[in-house]
């Protein structure tokens, strides 16, 4: 398969320490795919969808106690505490090795330890980043399959001394001869481990999403983050679209949102009817790597080559483009079987089915009390397969970003949108950010947690560091994107929402790209730009007015100090990393209200 000594090298240390029945190298082939699937059924992990409606599909149901992201249990072992920051988990390198190895010894026996070479961006790319996951998943062979570059090409392109990060994974389940193993194997004992120094992830004892599939929060954004840092570029919590007008323009616009706040939906978004002849295109759903461009631009690519999107609250209606994404070729993870065997979730279509077998494997009926599918139920399907993929997404060199947008889930406080004033403000507005949490983090959902840029739980290093390595991109772009703060989620008193959100949000959208294009209006506004109700378009949705947009644009003093006030837990968490310029902002924004 190789013959890259270090890469041969560490394969039988992982050999010796885990000890598996045997070991295979995967080629990334469709037929290495459908005979790991036929395992996988074969095992119980997966059930085969009914060929006529979801061709070549399967729903995984994983063990309840692995559903989810483990924020308690992913460590950033940097040498120095201080290079973690106050916001990660950390402990040294050589002790958390000396914990984990009795861990890992031992802990594929009965298993095949699968040798995944994947590669993080288009193959090819002088950007690109090439890991090599060790695995004892089969689940997530195939998932590594859908959502990077796999196999024979990625151990080609790396050659006989190309660099890779090393990502060892283990479900952490070991089979006693004789011993039936389960349909998801995991262990209660989990961990995921980052070296940001010697660019290497240890990951133990979950089988689910970030914590498995190495490539995505681990590699793509915890231990690229450390690697844009020292390089001079960023890896971010973003998603990143195309908007082209009428007249043929195109403006790329990148989004940072936390995990699970409709990312996916607005990489997708469809224009409203009254948008003729507007075109929304996607090049990534969550993750971009952005850098600076020989023209002076910032230019944006997204690593990742597949959608791990969350289920409920996806339809026909809120977002097509992700439902025709995951029509075929796609796994579905902890979503309800039909009695057809198709899936279904919650929010897929307005009437419920008489009868489903639910995420548990449990008899559904409408009037259960119970979800049908768990809140943080995925699919994970190829990015080619939506039909808004832009043509440039593949492109090595990215495509050039003209906004940076940031928003949150807020029932309060927030208004729609508004414009930093320059850079460094935007970059404020980044670290302020806050959100109501979602299932995909772990902890009381609906509270308002802090999480700067999105990256709060993917950040390799400390946070301080990254807002100084933020503001740093003023030396390295010319022309800097403009910066925005959008909020999709405002509610009334009575818990309604202000905002009708999916295809409306291309109001916004226009008047971002608008402003970018240094077409679109706007005042001048304690908070930063904002448009007048008269500056967006709002044909096709007359019915709301000008007292609906003030409710939804409203700027609250005493909502604003309740949010400064609650914003600075972070400035004393930080205290002795957070660069001065956040420090003056933060006066500023104090001495404008
Ligand atoms: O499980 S993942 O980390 O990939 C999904 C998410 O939290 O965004
Ligand atoms: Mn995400």
């Amino acid at each position: 398969m190789t013959r890259h000594d270090t890469l041969l090298q560490w394969i039988e240390e992982v050999k010796l320490l885990c000890q598996p029945d045997a070991v295979r190298w995967c080629d990334g082939s469709q037929a290495e795919y459908d005979e790991m699937c036929a395992l996988l059924v074969a095992n119980g992990t997966f059930i085969k969808l009914n060929e006529a409606k979801r061709p070549n599909s399967f729903l995984a149901r994983s063990n309840p106690n692995d559903v989810a992201r483990v924020e308690d249990r992913t460590f950033i072992c940097s040498n120095r505490k201080v290079d973690a920051g106050p916001t990660n988990n950390w402990m040294a390198p050589a002790d958390m090795k000396a914990m984990l190895r009795p861990l890992f010894s031992g802990c594929m026996k009965g298993r095949t330890m699968y040798v995944v070479p994947f590669c993080m961006g288009p193959l090819g790319s002088p950007f690109s980043v090439i890991g090599v996951e060790v695995t004892d998943s089969p689940y997530v062979v195939v998932s590594m399959k859908i959502m990077t570059r796999m196999g024979k090409p990625v151990l080609d392109q790396l050659g006989e001394g190309g660099e890779f990060v090393p990502c060892l994974h283990s479900v952490g389940k070991p089979l006693a001869p004789g011993e039936k193993d389960v349909p998801w194997p995991c262990s209660d004992t989990k961990y995921i481990v980052h070296f940001p120094e010697e660019r290497a992830i240890w990951s133990y004892g979950s089988g689910y999403g970030g914590n498995a599939l190495l490539g995505k929060k681990c590699l793509a954004l915890r231990i690229a983050s450390v690697k844009g840092r020292d390089e001079g570029w960023m890896a971010e919590h973003m998603l990143i679209s195309g908007v082209e007008s009428p007249d043929g323009r195109k403006t790329y616009v990148a989004a940072a949102f936390p995990s699970a706040c409709g990312k996916t939906n607005f990489a997708m978004l469809v224009p409203p009817p009254a948008y003729e002849g507007w075109k929304v295109t996607t090049v990534g759903d969550d993750i971009a790597w952005l850098r600076p461009g020989s023209d002076g631009r910032l230019w944006a690519t997204n690593p990742e080559a597949g959608y791990f999107g969350v289920a409920p609250g996806t339809s026909w209606t809120s977002n097509p483009n992700a439902m025709a994404s995951c029509e075929k070729n796609t796994i579905f993870t902890n979503v309800a079987l039909t009695d057809d065997g198709d899936v279904w979730w919650e929010g897929m279509t307005k009437e419920l089915p008489a009868h489903l077998i639910d995420w548990r494997g449990e008899d559904w009926t409408p009037g259960c009390g119970r979800p049908s599918s768990h809140p943080n139920s995925r699919f994970t399907a190829p990015a080619h397969q939506c039909p808004t993929i832009d043509p440039d997404w593949e492109k090595p060199e990215g495509v050039p970003i003209d906004a940076i947008i940031f928003g949150g889930r807020r029932a309060t406080t927030m208004p729609l949108v508004f414009q930093a004033f320059n850079w460094v403000h935007g970059v404020f507005l980044g670290a302020n950010m806050g959100s109501e949490t979602t299932a995909a983090a772990a902890g009381a959902v609906g509270t308002v947690r802090r999480d700067p840029m999105a990256m709060l739980p993917f950040c390799g290093y400390n946070m301080g560091d990254y807002f100084a390595h933020w503001l740093g991109m003023r030396r390295r772009v010319k022309d800097l994107p403009r910066v925005f703060h959008v909020n999709w989620f405002r509610k009334d008193a009575d818990g309604k929402f202000l905002w009708p959100g999916f295809s409306e949000n291309m109001r916004v959208l226009e008047w971002v790209v608008k402003r970018c294009r240094g077409e679109g209006r706007g005042h001048e506004t304690q908070l930063g730009w904002m448009p007048r109700y008269s500056e967006m378009t709002w044909k096709g949705m007359e019915e709301f007015g000008p007292p609906e947009f003030d409710k939804v644009m409203q700027v609250d003093i005493k909502e604003f100090r309740q949010e400064i006030l609650s914003a600075g837990e972070l400035y004393i968490d930080l205290y002795d990393h957070m660069p001065k310029e956040m420090v003056f902002q933060r006066e500023l924004l104090v001495g404008r209200f």
